[in-house]
């Protein structure tokens, strides 16, 4: 018998490492795949660990026949700023490999007799909006608004949440078999920025938010390459980890849509500035924006409206703002910094 077990790809990035942590305290097998050695700290709570690129098939291939894969969390990505550096690398990283793990996942579903659940990451970069104005005017948008992203990163989401409505609705629609054969069940989460007190971003255009953070608790000068007055959603951690795994267990029949916004608060980047200098007393912050960096940020909307995701699958974010910085953002950080902890 193969072992039933959790898939995760991109797994030493940031939602990996709060995503394997809550799996492994439930018990679950993970196999877990990074194009780096998994981090030490993570190593313990994996059934097993691979270095290897998504675009290997016959790495793939090799993982379907050790495992029983009932539940597909695919992480790996290139996020946006880095992916602008080699837009068409990102391209394949992005989307050749989500195409390679929705093959792997129907294969799967074929063999097991049962769907195979995909659960997807997308992002707030999915959206485009035209202008400032049009920013300021739009408000919290929903899912099916503005869905004209400018980066390669946005680009290549917004057409992954199509290919996994594709593989879960319609794959070989014209096949003989079509009707009988299970799809995959695809869910996706349009995430806002996030923010984690354990590990720091890299390569994101949301990043300035957690950078400030941690560049305070080090005592480290830190230019933001955003204006003062940039707003985007953002979300911490730990309620990115529980939308993911919300979003895996709601009952399928409550589902509505393929694809859910999900956020929590939405600060300028000026309060993030003051919310990080009352906590770290000395923090030197300047505003330095990046012209480039700042277009694309503002395309991204201020807000987003999570409301289908709360009235199908009982989203609700367990932090606020306040609650956020002052339990845990501000005490953990703090406390990863610490001079016992070097
Ligand atoms: C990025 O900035 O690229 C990501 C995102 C918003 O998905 N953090």
């Amino acid at each position: 018998m193969r072992e039933e077990v959790v898939l995760i790809t991109g797994a030493n990035g940031e939602i990996g490492h709060g995503l394997i942590r809550y799996l492994a305290e439930k018990n679950s097998s993970i196999v877990a795949i990074d194009v780096n050695p998994l981090d030490k700290s993570l190593r313990s709570e994996v059934s097993s660990w691979i270095v290897g690129d998504i675009l290997d098939q016959i790495l793939l291939g090799r993982l379907v026949v050790e495992h029983q894969i009932r539940v597909i969390y695919h992480l790996a990505s290139i996020l946006s700023t880095k992916a602008e550096y080699n837009p068409e690398t990102a391209h394949r990283i992005n989307v050749e490999g989500t195409l390679n793990l929705l093959r792997l996942a129907v294969e799967q579903s074929n063999w097991q007799g049962n769907s195979v659940k995909f659960i997807y990451p997308s992002s707030i970069a999915a959206y485009g909006l035209a202008s400032l104005d049009e920013k300021k005017q739009a408000g919290k948008v929903k899912e099916t608004q503005f869905t004209y992203p400018t980066t390669m990163y946005g680009c290549n989401k917004l057409y992954c949440e199509n290919l996994g409505r594709y593989y879960g609705r319609y794959y070989r629609q014209l096949a003989a078999d079509s009707s009988t054969n299970p799809s995959v069940d695809f869910r996706c989460v349009r995430f806002p920025g996030l923010i984690s007190a354990e590990t720091i971003p890299t390569g994101g255009t949301s990043d300035y938010g957690p950078e400030m953070l941690h560049a305070a608790a080090k005592g480290l000068p830190y230019q933001c390459f955003v204006r003062p007055d940039t707003r985007l959603p953002f979300m911490v951690m730990p309620d990115a980890i529980k939308a993911l795994i919300t979003l895996q267990e709601a009952d399928k029949e409550r589902l509505t849509q393929d694809v859910y916004n999900v956020t929590s608060f939405n600060p300028d980047a000026e309060e993030l500035a003051e919310i990080t200098q009352a906590a770290f007393q000395g923090a030197q912050i300047e505003f330095e924006p990046d012209l480039r960096r700042q277009k694309i940020v503002d395309t991204w909307p201020e807000d987003v409206d999570d409301s289908a995701a709360r009235q199908d699958w009982d989203w609700k974010p367990d932090y606020d703002q306040a609650h956020a910085f002052r339990d845990y953002l501000i005490p953990a950080i703090r406390n990863r910094y610490a001079p016992s902890h070097e």
